[in-house]
């Protein structure tokens, strides 16, 4: 029987193969997707989430265990897919138009999907209509646009403004290096965050879960 504490250690130490090889091997023994998924692959993450925000690991450590919490979870997707099991909400996410960063909008995505959201995400130099077609064909509890130029963080209140024009009620998260608080909620939008574990405490207390 797969140990779920060594498939976490597996990911917490980002090697990818193993921790594939032990998601296929729990799944073949018959464990429950779900609970791989929650005690093996997120508690992982959650320990890099915890690290990174104590400065204790940085960004190189976060990707290779994002890698490897990747790996886990492609193997997983496809059994909720068949079993239905809801995930916590859809977010759409991307970078804003005349930015081609996606380093930190990446480690946002995984680590939203390893807290159980589905992420749509647009890539990056996302133009305004290529958003508001997203946000039309996946109706998303949360919008989550990444900048990281100065030059580009003005694409945040023009995007938000289109997307209120466009009908949109759900809730709009910004983030990136320029931004802080302050130009988020100038620019309209409902929530800030600082880093990719800040990212998914801002998303579950949008969605009204519990951090
Ligand atoms: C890597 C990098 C690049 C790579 C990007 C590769 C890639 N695939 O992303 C390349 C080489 C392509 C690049 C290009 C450019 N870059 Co550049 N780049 C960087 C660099 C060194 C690191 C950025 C990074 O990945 N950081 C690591 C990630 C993990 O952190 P992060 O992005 O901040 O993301 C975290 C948070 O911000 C937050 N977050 C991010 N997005 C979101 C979204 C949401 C919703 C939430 C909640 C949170 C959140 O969570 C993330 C994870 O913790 C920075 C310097 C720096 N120290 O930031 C310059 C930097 C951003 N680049 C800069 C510049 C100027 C450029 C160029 C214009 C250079 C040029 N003259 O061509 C081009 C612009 C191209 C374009 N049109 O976008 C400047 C920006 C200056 C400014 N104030 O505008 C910087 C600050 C460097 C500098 N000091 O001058 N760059």
């Amino acid at each position: 029987m797969v140990d779920l504490e060594q498939l976490a250690q597996q990911v917490i130490g980002g090697r990818a193969d193993e921790t594939g090889r032990l998601v296929k091997q729990a799944l073949d023994e018959g464990m429950d997707a779900q609970t791989v998924l929650e005690r093996g692959l997120i508690a992982g993450m959650a320990v890099i989430g915890m690290r990174f925000r104590a400065n204790e690991i940085f960004v190189p450590e976060v990707l290779v265990a994002a890698r490897a919490m990747k790996a886990g979870l492609e193997l997983l997707e496809p059994v909720f897919a068949a079993s239905g099991v809801q995930p916590l909400g859809t977010v759409v996410l991307g970078t804003v138009k005349g930015d081609i960063h996606d380093i930190g909008k990446n480690l946002v995505g995984m680590m939203l999907r390893g807290a159980g959201f589905r992420v749509i995400d647009l890539g990056v130099n996302v133009p305004q209509p290529k958003l508001l077609e997203a946000v039309a064909q996946h109706s998303p509890e949360i919008v989550a646009l990444s900048a990281l130029l100065t030059t580009t963080m003005g694409q945040m209140p023009l995007n938000i403004r289109a997307l209120r024009d466009a009908g949109y009620a759900g809730k709009i998260m910004v983030g990136g290096a320029p931004l802080s608080q302050e130009f988020a909620e100038k620019a309209g939008a409902d929530a800030y965050g600082a880093n990719a574990p800040d990212a998914v405490e801002q998303a579950l207390r949008l969605i009204g879960a519990a951090a």
